[in-house]
């Protein structure tokens, strides 16, 4: 069936500080972008979407989208510019956006963490030191006690996982360490971070909702078949994803992170957070997407049904509710956005699970880390020189099914039906 009901799904979008607020700020991205050779097209987030200029006009656009919600970040180097030293005016800054965010009806979903570090705790070793939980701590503390009575849901940390791998093993995002004892290190930090935070926000905010915005691959074994493939791609579900979930979610630290000393197991997330993009073929010990699958414009397999799947697995590991995070696409064109939305959505009210929401990302097109202004996640353009929005049919068609509460046989015939994937 091409149309459906959202049945109480509630449709939102995200961003991230580094990635839109754009500005000189030191923190380790502004830092590594300035070094030749780290970012593909040689930007930096200095211009980004100048979100930071124009939350008016933005907080306009999300109202004409009509979404109930609105996943942020907070650039930690605006808030704490010096160790210890906190800015009045940064916090002002967020809390009149999160005030205006209120007053248009829309609820927001901070992030207190999203692959961003302040430049000083960069220079003394960020994740890679446990002195750095406690820094965590004290920042989330000032943010709470800034944030009084405008926020109740919170993520902690985004993708940890991704960020220790691509930071601390691949060594293709700040600081460029390749070391999987160093990466393990920061995992294990990571995830303590998260249970401290988890615990000082419910001391402050009883009610409030809490989670890790976990970055989960849909892996499968490309010859099932074959022993190599088969326990490959167990071993990459493992490491990648299961074990820092059970570990942040439970405090059940399993090899080859260690269980911390003073923290009992427990229940540590009010909501799963999932960001899905993509599924991944494991052959031998390589990972990758599949061969004549339909891709986006970075070449990430796109398999809808992926979604779903881990939300299922998610749901019988972690009873309670489910937010999508985050879910998009890289689609210069916009040429088979609203295909890619349709699809993941549909599998997502068929499943009969517990996912409440869902934040396409992006809000709009944004700076995309070591991948630079070329991929454009938007619902909404972006003119990077003139900072001009741009309503994309993606934009409309999301508008639509957020009106209609679900895809309306117009709506799919206006915006879905002649659009087709791309394959590899
Ligand atoms: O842009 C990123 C975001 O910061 C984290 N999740 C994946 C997105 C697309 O790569």
């Amino acid at each position: 069936m091409s149309t459906f009901s959202l049945n109480g799904l509630e449709l939102g979008v995200a961003t991230a500080a580094t990635q839109v607020e754009g500005g000189e700020i030191d923190t380790n991205w502004h830092r590594w972008a300035k070094m030749p050779g780290r970012i593909a097209d040689s930007s930096t987030p200095a211009r980004a979407a100048d979100h930071w200029n124009r939350v008016d006009e933005d907080i306009e656009l999300l109202r004409r989208l009509g979404v109930k919600h609105y996943r942020m970040g907070l650039e930690w180097a605006r808030i704490e510019p010096a160790p210890g030293v906190y800015s009045l005016e940064a916090l002002g800054h967020y809390v009149d956006e999160l005030t205006k965010l209120r007053e248009a009806g829309i609820t927001p979903l901070v992030t207190l963490h999203h692959f961003n570090n302040p430049g000083w705790l960069e220079s003394t070793g960020a994740w890679a030191r446990s002195h750095t939980i406690g820094v965590f701590e004290r920042y989330v503390y000032r943010v709470m006690e800034a944030f009084q009575g405008l926020v109740t849901d919170w993520v902690t940390i985004n993708e940890p996982n991704v960020y220790a791998t691509k930071a601390y093993l691949a060594g293709d995002w700040p600081p460029g360490h390749k070391s999987l004892p160093e990466a393990v290190r920061v995992m294990e930090h990571l995830s303590y971070a998260h249970i401290i935070a988890y615990k000082l926000i419910h001391d402050m905010v009883p009610d409030a909702r809490v989670g890790v915005a976990h970055h989960l691959r849909a892996f499968r074994p490309s010859r099932k078949w074959h022993p190599i493939d088969q326990v490959a791609h167990f071993g990459m579900d493992y490491l990648f994803q299961s074990v820092i979930m059970r570990a942040m979610s439970l405090v059940r630290f399993r090899a080859p992170l260690k269980q911390p000393q003073h923290v009992r197991p427990g229940k540590y997330y009010d909501f799963q957070g999932i960001n899905y993009y993509t599924p991944s073929e494991v052959r031998n010990l390589r990972e990758g997407p599949g061969r004549g699958v339909p891709v986006n414009d970075l070449g990430w397999e796109i398999y809808p049904e992926g979604i779903a799947e881990l939300a299922r697995s998610v749901s019988k590991d972690y009873p309670g509710p489910i937010y999508i995070t985050e879910n998009g696409t890289a689609d210069a064109n916009d040429s088979f956005r609203p295909l890619f939305i349709h699809d993941h959505l549909k599998q997502l009210v068929e499943s009969e699970l517990p996912i409440e929401r869902y934040y396409y990302w992006c809000f709009t097109d944004n700076w995309e880390w070591a991948e630079g202004e070329e991929p454009r996640f938007g619902l909404l353009g972006l003119d990077y020189d003139t900072q001009e929005r741009v309503w994309r049919d993606s934009a409309a068609f999301y508008a639509d099914i957020i009106a209609n509460d679900g895809v309306t046989e117009d709506a799919y015939q206006r915006w879905v039906a002649s659009r087709a994937y791309n394959t590899n």
